[in-house]
């Protein structure tokens, strides 16, 4: 099949390409074939799938079920899950997930990693998302991290549940430093998740300093075993909060190991806005991290939305604009190029989180998945929150209800 006249990720020329056997073929200035499907995309944007670096899909659509977050903080939304972590049910478990992620699809998204609490004695969450990544796979591709929410070496078994997560089948191995109980238990746990997933071959995300506390540096310990286990790209750091609060002759030093561990960053604008700076007055700290000196600095940043409608974040409809939006205007990244580039942080760098780059990407060879957009480039889709009116998946159209 033959599509004409597409703006391919921003390009000042209109551009077409061929996709045969669920595969770009051919990119450029192209002619059909005789006989050939031919779809005239009359100017609209064409950007590679969007991805879902970072998401909580266990908790989605629980907002206020038994008890809202009252304090706005992240320490009451693990409270208020922990309480709704008592009723969980298969069912329970797959209704939520399949609607959240069906909520993404139709925004054009393909790939979610999503973390999975695997601080639940049954291990429910995770028994049941092995299952749902696999059915859902014509729709989206998922992956999981084993996520200790209440902790790896302050939660009973802890260690134990996080293996047998990995066991079970987790893509990746998560921790959750800034929780424990001490110091001394942070770095352990952190040494404990990174040799667990060398153990494994998996790769690492870990909810990594999520707090307003310039003294939380589980990430130094993060990057420098990301660096010595030479597990590099293959490891992430989500949240970074405490970074924002950082002095800045320690960030000087700290970037030094950040390049060299080649690690990856997340950043989830639009609920560590929300759940940050709660314990200040005035002022109020915005508690992102540092995403534009770390892009400056070459390393990997992506951002992902969080959650959907839980504990921690009250919002979302699974639209990847709206964390873009945030996450620009938090980070006073508002030049030109900075705007029309900003898909990149749900798109290209988030690939590079998840993993995926070698087979993800409108070029010639790739599987054949890209999303179009009402728009004649990201400026412009951004700026009017434009419709995501197609999502092609190796080939084939996605259904957008
Ligand atoms: N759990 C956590 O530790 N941090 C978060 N931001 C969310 C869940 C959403
Ligand atoms: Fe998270």
């Amino acid at each position: 099949m033959l599509f004409r006249n597409a703006c391919l990720e921003n390009s000042s020329s209109l551009q077409d390409f061929r996709v045969e056997d669920g595969k770009f073929t051919e990119i450029g200035n192209l002619s059909p074939f005789e006989g050939e499907d031919i779809k005239d995309l009359g100017g609209k944007l064409v950007l590679p799938p969007f991805i879902e670096s970072h998401v909580h899909l266990d908790t989605c659509l629980t907002a206020g079920d038994p008890v809202w977050n009252m304090s706005g903080t992240l320490f009451e939304g693990i409270e208020c899950w922990s309480k709704r972590k008592e009723r969980l049910n298969e069912n329970d478990i797959r209704e939520r997930v399949k609607k959240a992620v069906h909520m993404y699809a139709s925004h054009g998204v393909q790939f979610i990693r999503t973390h999975v609490d695997v601080t639940d004695p049954a291990l429910m969450a995770m028994k049941t998302m092995t299952e749902l990544r696999e059915e859902l796979r014509d729709v989206m591709e998922i992956q999981i991290v084993a996520f200790p929410q209440e902790g790896i070496l302050s939660f009973p078994n802890g260690k134990e549940l996080l293996t047998e997560a990995v066991k079970m089948g987790a893509d990746a191995v998560g921790a959750i430093p800034h929780f424990e109980f001490t110091r001394e238990y942070s770095v352990e746990s952190l040494n404990f998740a990174m040799e667990l997933a060398a153990r494994y071959d998996k790769l690492v995300d870990v909810h990594c300093d999520e707090i307003d506390d310039g003294s939380s540096r589980g990430l130094e310990t993060l990057a420098a075993r990301a660096l010595e286990l030479e597990m590099f790209d293959k490891v992430t750091a989500s949240h970074t909060t405490a970074m924002h609060s950082y002095n800045n002759a320690y960030v000087f030093k700290l970037m030094r190991l950040l390049k060299m561990s080649r690690i990856n960053f997340v950043a989830n604008p639009l609920v560590n806005i929300h759940l940050q700076g709660r314990t200040d007055t005035y002022p109020k700290r915005r508690g992102v991290t540092r995403v534009k000196e770390l892009m400056e600095a070459g390393i990997n940043v992506s951002f992902g939305h969080d959650d959907i409608f839980d504990p921690w974040y009250p919002l979302g409809n699974g639209n990847l604009r709206d964390v873009v939006f945030m996450g620009l205007h938090v980070c006073q990244m508002m030049g030109y190029e900075d705007i029309m580039n900003s898909y990149r942080f749900i798109t290209h760098n988030a690939a590079k989180t998840l993993h995926i780059t070698g087979r993800y990407g409108i070029e010639k060879g790739k599987p054949a998945s890209f999303v179009v957009m009402d728009a004649k480039d990201y400026y412009e889709a951004l700026n009017k929150n434009a419709v995501v009116s197609e999502s092609y998946k190796d080939g084939e159209k996605i259904k957008i209800q």
